[in-house]
């Protein structure tokens, strides 16, 4: 099926790319599935509502809202905040302060002081609106650095097109495939890959609610989106997995897909899975490609428009011999703008020459692939492919009265990459509940999935000569 002139391929506006064509399943998500002119319309409809904004809120749920709220804040030229719908409250009005939003769209949280714009379903508006200028910004996403609170991640819209340009020259994504997945909607992969790249390509959506693996069989989708704890599930459920034969293209990414979940998916479905390799940042820089081929621990090759080199502390260029470690750097058209109001946080992960510093180390053999080995720092975590600064998370457990010192860690966990575990020493004795006590603060002042699954009372933390805390001797 054609998808439209070939100029409105290049509009952020998604739903330009298929003007004049109807797709009825064009997203299911809740329950609920819009064709592509339902969307069109009711997303024009928010577009009227909010076109003199700069730029708004969206608790981002799973749901019809949240894609018509994003949608239409696109058509509009409105910027973007997309809100963990599970923040806390110190979070939520972190974000909403730091980024200046001037009202929620759609949902919003219990109490709240912005304005709020509903979102309505059934209603339509086929006025149209100017294309904004590809340097202006579609979204400012926060993201959790190695301390103090999340930044915000200003992706504009040139980047966003580039980057999915660039993923469906890489897997050879069609108006053919319809793609599945079950990721959150505030984040790079089920947001920007996972709503606006199908709705780029034209593709048919199916968001599962809750990833687990007998949803993504239930969807008989061609093309799987998923982080290497939603491939872990399915590798370990041989049923559902044996339903995913039928697909075109497996693919993992957010963090690394361990080398025995990849042969387990490849025996069960028949299938090597795609890895890639992004950032919020910088949206995906690296994949496997659908013509080329899978290396169980490798992330691939740059996609289109994208440069990397691996440096070392001085800043040499360390050889592409496949072993030889170094920091990733990267440059490309999907990279950020910067961190909002931050200068200086910006200044700092851009080199002299205008590279991006991913503060990822890597490899890259004499072919070209990549193998990711690891972060810089270990004080980000990555659990269940969430990004989490372990700054963020120690100072909600200082916050704790009884808490007197705390060092977060991310100890290897089978099914999350990482989990997430705190090491405390207490002011006094240790009362029964205290370990619950201290993972729900962290719950109710951050967000769920930045919960320490274990808090572990220690009678001190591990220091250096220096008083710095030792982590790498926390297991
Ligand atoms: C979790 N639970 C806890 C707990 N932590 N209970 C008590 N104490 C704790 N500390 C509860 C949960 O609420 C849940 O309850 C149950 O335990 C199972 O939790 P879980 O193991 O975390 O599983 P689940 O909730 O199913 O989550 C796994 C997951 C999720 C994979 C679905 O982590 C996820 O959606 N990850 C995606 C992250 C992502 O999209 N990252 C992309 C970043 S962008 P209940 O009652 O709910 O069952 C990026 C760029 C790029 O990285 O490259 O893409
Ligand atoms: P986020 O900010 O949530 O977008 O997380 C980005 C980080 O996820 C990267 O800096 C990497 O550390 C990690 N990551 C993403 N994809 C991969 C992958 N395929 N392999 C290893 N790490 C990954």
């Amino acid at each position: 099926m054609s998808i439209g002139v070939p100029l409105l391929l290049r509009s952020l506006n998604p739903l330009a790319v298929a003007a004049g064509e109807d797709r009825p399943d064009a997203v299911t998500i809740d329950g609920v599935t819009l064709s592509r002119s339902d969307l069109l319309g009711a997303a024009t409809s928010v577009a009227e509502r909010i076109a003199r904004a700069e730029r708004v809120a969206v608790l981002a749920r799973p749901s019809v809202t949240t894609v018509l709220a994003v949608v239409g804040c696109l058509i509009a030229g409105v910027t973007v905040v997309p809100v963990p719908p599970d923040s806390g409250s110190a979070e939520l009005e972190y974000i909403l302060g730091d980024s200046g939003a001037q009202a929620w769209l759609g949902e919003a949280p219990a109490r709240t002081n912005l304005p709020v714009v509903p979102v309505r379903v059934h209603a339509r508006s086929w006025h149209t609106y100017p294309e904004p200028e590809p340097g202006a910004p579609a979204f400012v996403l926060y993201t959790s650095g190695t301390t103090g609170p999340p930044k915000g991640v200003v992706l504009s819209r040139g980047a966003i097109a580039a980057g999915l340009d660039a993923l469906a020259d890489a897997w050879t994504w069609t108006a053919n495939d319809v793609l599945v997945h079950g990721l959150p909607l505030f984040h790079v992969h089920g947001l920007i890959l996972g709503v606006l790249g199908p709705l780029r390509v034209g593709s048919p959506l199916i968001h599962t609610g809750k990833p687990t693996p007998q949803a993504y069989a239930d969807a008989a989708g061609t093309l799987y989106f998923g982080v290497p704890t939603v491939w872990s599930r399915i590798a370990e459920d041989a049923g559902a997995a044996r339903q995913l034969a039928d697909a075109r293209l497996l693919v993992s990414g957010s963090a690394p897909l361990p080398v025995p979940v990849f042969e387990r998916l490849r025996e069960l479905t028949g299938h090597a899975p795609i890895e890639r390799y992004g950032m919020s940042e910088t949206m995906i820089t690296l994949s496997t490609r659908a013509d080329g081929e899978r290396r169980p621990g490798w992330v691939g090759v740059p996609v289109a428009g994208v440069r990397t080199r691996i440096c070392d502390e001085s800043g040499e260029p360390v050889a592409h011999d496949g072993e030889s470690i170094g920091g990733l750097q990267v440059r490309g058209p999907m990279v950020f703008d910067g961190y909002l109001d931050r200068a200086e946080a910006t200044a700092e992960c851009w080199t002299d020459d205008g590279w991006f510093k991913t503060g990822d180390v890597a490899a890259i053999g004499p072919d070209g692939f990549h193998r990711i080995v690891g972060r810089e720092s270990v004080d980000l975590i990555k659990s269940g492919g969430y990004r989490i600064g372990a700054g963020e998370v120690e100072n909600a457990l200082l916050g704790h009265p009884d808490v007197a010192e705390v060092a977060v860690v991310g100890l290897p966990d089978a099914d999350l990459g990482q989990r997430i575990v705190a090491f405390v020493v207490l002011r006094g004795a240790a009362t029964d509940s205290i370990e619950k006590a201290l993972i729900e603060q962290v719950a109710e002042q951050l967000s769920v999935h930045k919960r320490p699954r274990e808090v572990r009372i220690v009678d001190a933390l591990p220091r250096n000569a220096m008083g710095k805390v030792q982590k790498k001797l926390l297991s």
